[in-house]
C-alpha cells in the first residue's frame, strides 16, 4: 500500500495531505469568500539583483561594510528577477493567486533620487506590470521597501525634511508611468522597521545608531506617506491607495511595572507613532514629546489621509523589558517559555494577529485590511531530489490563515492575505541564510524549486473558497 504523508495542523486537528496540490482543502478555517484576495509579496532589493541599475541604494552601500551581513553577501544577484521575472510570474500562475505585491527600486528609476529618470528602469516595471496583467494577476506596487537611493542618503536621507518632497516627486513619476494599468498603490512598507532598525539600532541600512535621526525619520516617513497619498489621489482618482505597516503586539517580558512601562513605550514608538498620525492626525502621548520640535503646523493634517486599504505585515508579538540604555527605555525581552519560535527566534503566536486586527477594528475605524505579509523561516534541509518538505512553514501559514479567518468572524474588515514570500531571497542583514520562500532558490543555477508549502498554498488558494 502506498503511504500518504499526513500533516496534523492547528487546534482543529485537521489532516492535510502533503501531496495534494489540487485537492480541495477541507479545513473550514481556511475557507474564505470567493472575492478574498490571495497573493504573495516580494521586494525589489531582495529579488531583483542589480541588472543594469547604475546607482546604489543604501543597502548596496551597507552590505559592503564588513560585518553587516551575516553571510557577507550583497544584493547584487538576489534572485535575478530583473531578468527572470517571467519565471516568477509562471510560479504565481501555478499558485493561482490573484495579486502580487512587489516594490520599485527607487534608484533604478531615479539614480539621483530626483531629477533625471532612467528609461531602462521604468521600462522594466512597465514590462513586469504588462506580464502580470497578461497572467491575470493584479499588480500591487509598493513605492518604498527600504532601498533609498544612496544619493539621497548622502543628502541626509529620511532624517532630512526634504525627503518628503523627494518621495512625492518619485511617487508622481511612478504613478504617471504605471497608473494607466496599476490601480493598487502601497506608499511604504514597514516604515517602523526602516526607522528603528536602520536609524536607531544600526542593524539595517543606513546603519545609524542615532536616536535623533530615528525620530526625524519617523516623522518624515509619515509626512512623505501622507503627502504622496494626497498627491496621487489628486493626480488620478481611479487609483486605490494604501500603505503597509509591520504591526506587532508588544508585551512585557516580566510581570513588573518597569517592564510594563517599557512595553508601553516601545508600543508607542513601533506601532502607534505610525498608526495614530495616519488615522487620527496626532502622535501618541508617549511619543509626542520626542517628535514635537519637528512637527510644523500643517504636518499632522497632511499625514492624516483617507485610505482605500491598509496593509498589515504580521509575523510575531514582541517582548520588551526595561532598559535605561534602550532607545525608549526598553530593549528586547525573552520569548516566554512555552511559545515555539521560528529559526530567527521569532515567537510563533497567531493570537497576536487576531489581537492586531481587533486593534484596527476597535481603535482605527475598522479600515479595509489586507494581511500583506506573513510567513516564516525554519531550518529546512533538502530531502531526496532536493525537495523541501517544509511542514513547519505549512503549519505556521495554516495557523495564521485560521487566525485571519477568526478575525473576520469577529468583524474585522479583512479582504486578503499575501504570503511572504514567493522564492527564497536576499533577507537583508541575514543575506541568503534566512529563507522564507514557498520555493527554494538554487543559488548556483537560480532555478526556483517549489517546496511542499507551495503546493499546499496553491491548494488553499484553489480549494479554500466558500
Ligand atoms: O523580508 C522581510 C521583508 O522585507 C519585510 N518584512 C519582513 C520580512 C521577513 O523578515
Amino acid at each position: 500500500m502506498r503511504r500518504r504523508t499526513l500533516l496534523q495542523t492547528g487546534a482543529a486537528g485537521l489532516l492535510v495531505p502533503q501531496s495534494a496540490r489540487s485537492q480541495p482543502i477541507r479545513d473550514t478555517a481556511l475557507r474564505l469568500p470567493r472575492d478574498f484576495v490571495w497573493g504573495v509579496a516580494t521586494s525589489a532589493c531582495q529579488i531583483e539583483g542589480r541588472g543594469d541599475r547604475t546607482a546604489d541604494s543604501i543597502w548596496d552601500t551597507f552590505a559592503r561594510i564588513p560585518g553587516t551581513i551575516a553571510d557577507r553577501s550583497t544584493p547584487d544577484i538576489a534572485c535575478d528577477s530583473y531578468r527572470r521575472y517571467p519565471q516568477d510570474i509562471a510560479l504565481m500562475r501555478r499558485l493561482g493567486i490573484r495579486a502580487y505585491r512587489f516594490s520599485i527600486s527607487w534608484p533604478r528609476v531615479l539614480p539621483n533620487g530626483v531629477g533625471q529618470s532612467d528609461a531602462r528602469g521604468l521600462d522594466y516595471y512597465s514590462r513586469v506590470v504588462d506580464a502580470l496583467l497578461a497572467a491575470g494577476i493584479e499588480p500591487w506596487v509598493c513605492l518604498f521597501h527600504w532601498d533609498l537611493p544612496q544619493a539621497l542618503q548622502d543628502r541626509g536621507g529620511w532624517a532630512d525634511r526634504a525627503s518628503a518632497d523627494w518621495f512625492v516627486e518619485y511617487a508622481r513619476l511612478m504613478s504617471s508611468c504605471l497608473g494607466d494599468r496599476v490601480s493598487r498603490w502601497v506608499m511604504m512598507n514597514e516604515p517602523q522597521v526602516h526607522a528603528v532598525m536602520g536609524h536607531g539600532l544600526g542593524e539595517h541600512a543606513p546603519g545609524l545608531r542615532d536616536r535623533q535621526a530615528m525620530i526625524a525619520a519617523v516623522h518624515h516617513l509619515n509626512l512623505a506617506q501622507g503627502r504622496a497619498l494626497a498627491a496621487l489621489r489628486a493626480a488620478n482618482a481611479r487609483l486605490r491607495l494604501g500603505t503597509v505597516m509591520s504591526l506587532q503586539p508588544v508585551r512585557p517580558d516580566g510581570g513588573g511595572a518597569a517592564d510594563r512601562e517599557a512595553a508601553a513605550n516601545w508600543d508607542a514608538m513601533w506601532n502607534r507613532a505610525f498608526l495614530d498620525p495616519l488615522f487620527h492626525g496626532a502622535y501618541p502621548e508617549r511619543f509626542a514629546a520626542l517628535v514635537e520640535r519637528l512637527v510644523q503646523p500643517a504636518d499632522l493634517a497632511q499625514i492624516r489621509q483617507p485610505l482605500d486599504f491598509f496593509g498589515v505585515n504580521y509575523y510575531a508579538p514582541m517582548y520588551q523589558r526595561a532598559d535605561p540604555a534602550g532607545l525608549v527605555g526598553s530593549s528586547w525581552g525573552a520569548t516566554p517559555s512555552g511559545l515555539r519560535s521560528t529559526a530567527l527566534g521569532w515567537p510563533i503566536d497567531p493570537t497576536g494577529l487576531i489581537e492586531t486586527l481587533l486593534d484596527l477594528r476597535d481603535n482605527y475605524g475598522n479600515p479595509p485590511v489586507y494581511i500583506t505579509e506573513n510567513g516564516a523561516f525554519f531550518k529546512e534541509p533538502a530531502g531526496p531530489g532536493g525537495r523541501i518538505v517544509d511542514l513547519l512553514r505549512i503549519r505556521y501559514l495554516r495557523d495564521h490563515i485560521a487566525a485571519a479567518h477568526r478575525a473576520r468572524i469577529l468583524g474585522v474588515n479583512l479582504a486578503g492575505y499575501f504570503v511572504w514570500t514567493l522564492v527564497d531571497n536576499w533577507e537583508w542583514s541575514h543575506g541568503y541564510s534566512a529563507t522564507f520562500g514557498l520555493a527554494r532558490l538554487d543559488r548556483a543555477t537560480l532555478a526556483r524549486i517549489p517546496k511542499a508549502s507551495f503546493g499546499w498554498f496553491a491548494a488553499v488558494v484553489r480549494g479554500g473558497r466558500d
